[in-house]
């Protein structure tokens, strides 16, 4: 990408750690062989966990009634099994997949006490979606400050973003917030409306009228919804059919789009933060 090493090691050399994640998610971008971070995103307890295990077929992530996701956790494909933990200082570990919720839950890693960067896991069974890598994020807006504040430094890492509204909660002004931060990272945003199993056919139509209105209303775009259910598997073959293949199908141009995106973001942003912290020694 046009200057982006020349403005990497700017950063490095005047110590500017305020840009050390937009160069991580590009470094990553770079390294990761086309993989398409699938990043959800949410208000707490909006599902996302639960969206996430039911999508991949498995129960890894913890999920619960009380603010429960501390810890960012990438899952993606692997020829075997495997649950690395990275903590802040770069060195890492592997654990057992039953073991993760030891790290991942506020319960079990208070204020992150265990210092913990990431989770990553792979998973054979996902050979089939070798192009994602399905990333949960705490949720938003809890009284843990600190979940927010972690999920916010994840904006710039979305590839495709899903935006996780109860659909008996739909659409806050906190959801719209989440909207604009991520939009200016991806041009391939999401909205899934879960729980849908609290409601019939026409509430959810209703439901799905106001979002489309508000939205269209607020952004002048249309986005794309979806319902989803984690009790109901018609939701997860739409999600497959209507948002996950046609992005396998265009895997190539999706990428491209990312790229665009991120280097005019990478122009933009990193100009004045330099300027200033340069002028400012
Ligand atoms: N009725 C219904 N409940 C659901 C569904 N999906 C999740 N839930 C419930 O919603 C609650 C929150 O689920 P989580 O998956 O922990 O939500 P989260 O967004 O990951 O929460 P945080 O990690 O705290 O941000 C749990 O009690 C789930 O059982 C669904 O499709 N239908
Ligand atoms: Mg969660």
């Amino acid at each position: 990408m046009d200057g982006f090493d020349y403005i990497k090691s700017l950063c490095a050399i005047h110590n500017i750690p305020a840009l050390n994640r937009q160069i991580q998610a590009i470094d990553d971008m770079q390294a990761q062989n086309q993989v398409i971070d699938m990043v959800v995103f949410g208000q707490f307890k909006a599902g996302k966990s639960s969206f996430l295990n039911h999508l991949v077929g498995k129960d890894i992530l913890p999920v619960g009634v009380i603010p429960v996701t501390a810890i960012i956790t990438r899952i993606q494909y692997g020829p075997r099994e495997k649950a690395l933990i990275i903590q802040t200082d770069g060195t890492f570990f592997e654990t057992a997949l039953d073991q993760v919720g030891e790290y991942i839950t506020e319960k079990n890693n208070p204020n992150n006490q265990k210092r913990i960067e990431r989770i990553e896991i792979e998973l054979p069974s996902l050979e089939s979606f070798r192009e994602f890598r399905f990333v949960d994020t705490p949720g938003l807006g809890s009284v843990f400050k600190h979940n927010t504040a972690t999920t916010q430094d994840w904006f710039c890492h979305s590839g495709v973003a899903l935006i996780l509204i109860a659909s008996n909660a739909p659409l806050s002004e906190n959801d719209m917030d989440i909207i604009r931060s991520v939009i200016t990272f991806t041009p391939e945003i999401r909205i899934i409306m879960t729980k849908a199993d609290l409601y019939n056919d026409e509430q959810l139509e209703e439901i799905r009228q106001f979002l489309s209105e508000s939205l269209a209303h607020t952004f002048s775009q249309n986005f794309n919804l979806h319902f989803y259910s984690i009790y109901r598997s018609v939701y997860r073959e739409q999600i497959m059919e209507q948002m996950i293949q046609p992005i396998q199908s265009k895997r190539d141009r999706t990428f491209h789009a990312f790229w665009s995106i991120k280097s005019i973001r990478w122009r933009r942003a990193p100009s004045d933060t330099l300027k200033w912290r340069i002028s400012h020694p």
